[in-house]
């Protein structure tokens, strides 16, 4: 059998120049905080690779998830799919229906064995020997089960995927749980966000194809490059906060002024999420940029936590000096969490025989 065409290649022969490429790399590189120098190598390792086969599986959820990711402008879904990943399975945006997709879903799986990643959106019910939720007969879990057994890893995209999210919101009539709960044996590396950013689901995947490792991940199992710092820590709001100055209402003065929405529920100081710095919708804002506060969507209390529209400091966040307090214990924790995922990523590397510095099989 000959061997698949690399990126580079395929890239040259639809007319690409190098050119545009490394300027996709660039902006690649800068969506996922490396230094730009490393554009260049994102560019040779991406032309050498080959088209990732990635099998997508949709329980739980509410389509958001893929909404967002077709709202992806950098690299453009179009590319993605064609380009950089061989979307082998996905309910929503396959033509095949039946037992047809389940057959590409086998072929791709054996065809894949040991290299292929799933991504997961959505929880996995476990109650009631999992009847909530089935796909051509088979239940979420024993689908789950069979399709990351030969996976190099796991992305769960979305905080249904990654923490339980709103299908495990209170009473949870379905036993929701976590894809980590399930998958223990295999990286599982959580985008959470409700729905997640478009720029995150296609950075990480752009990272495990150019550097054939999974990226750095905090205690929670996120990217650090997107999930490093919090709201708060980047929002342009930033400055009315230091100087005390927070809007009382959404039609007031403050509000119109742009002051910070802290008083109004704000969630940014506790929610760790690049909506600040990448933003949505090719760049364009993000939810405080609008005038909202942030709703906390990528933590794994949201949506029990509830609280929208109450200041964090009806918690025990307190004064201006609490939230400084935080803040640094926040800097603590990020801290301790990168050491925490160097761990982690070290004893996958382990587990999985991957001798060469976290490289997937
Ligand atoms: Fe959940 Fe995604 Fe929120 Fe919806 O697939 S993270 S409910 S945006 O769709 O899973």
């Amino acid at each position: 059998m000959s061997q698949p065409e690399t990126l580079g290649l395929q890239l040259a022969r639809r007319g690409i120049s190098r050119r545009s490429f490394l300027k996709f790399c660039t902006a690649m590189a800068s969506a996922m905080a490396l230094p730009p120098a490393m554009a260049a190598q994102m560019a040779d390792a991406l032309a050498k690779a080959h088209r990732q086969s990635v099998i997508w599986l949709s329980f739980q959820e509410c389509t958001g998830c893929t909404e967002s990711l077709t709202r992806s402008h950098n690299p453009s879904l179009e590319s993605l799919i064609f380009d950089f990943i061989s979307l082998d399975y996905h309910h929503t945006l396959q033509a095949a229906s039946g037992e047809a997709a389940e057959h590409a879903r086998e072929a791709a799986m054996a065809a894949n064995a040991g290299n292929y990643i799933v991504v997961v959106d959505g929880s996995v019910p476990l109650k009631d020997d999992g009847v909530y939720s089935t796909i051509a007969g088979i239940t979420n879990l024993q689908m789950l089960k069979d399709t990351v057994k030969d996976a190099a890893a796991v992305v769960s995209v979305g905080t249904c995927a990654a923490f339980g999210g709103i299908p495990k919101a209170k009473p949870n009539p379905t036993g929701a749980v976590a894809i980590s709960e399930i998958v223990t044996d295999k990286p599982v590396i959580n985008v959470s966000g409700c729905p997640p950013i478009p720029v995150v689901i296609t950075g990480v995947l752009s990272h495990v194809l150019t550097f054939g490792s999974i990226p750095e991940l905090d205690h929670l199992g996120r990217p650090l490059a997107f999930f490093g710092e919090t709201i708060h820590d980047r929002c342009y709001r930033r400055p009315f906060y230091d100087r005390g100055l927070f809007a009382k209402a959404f039609d007031d003065e403050g509000a119109r002024k742009g002051w910070c929405l802290f008083e109004l529920g704000c969630k940014g100081p506790t929610t760790y999420n690049a909506c600040a710095t990448v933003k949505w919708n090719d760049g364009t804002s993000f939810p405080i940029e609008s005038g909202h506060g942030c709703l906390g969507c990528s933590e794994p209390d949201f949506w029990d936590g509830g609280g929208f529209y109450k200041a964090l400091s009806q918690g025990n966040w307190g004064t201006a000096e609490g939230i400084a307090a935080a803040a640094v214990a926040g800097a603590a924790i990020g801290t301790g969490a990168a050491m925490m995922s160097r761990k982690r990523q070290q004893s996958m590397v382990q587990e999985h025989g991957e001798s060469e510095g976290g490289t997937l099989k």
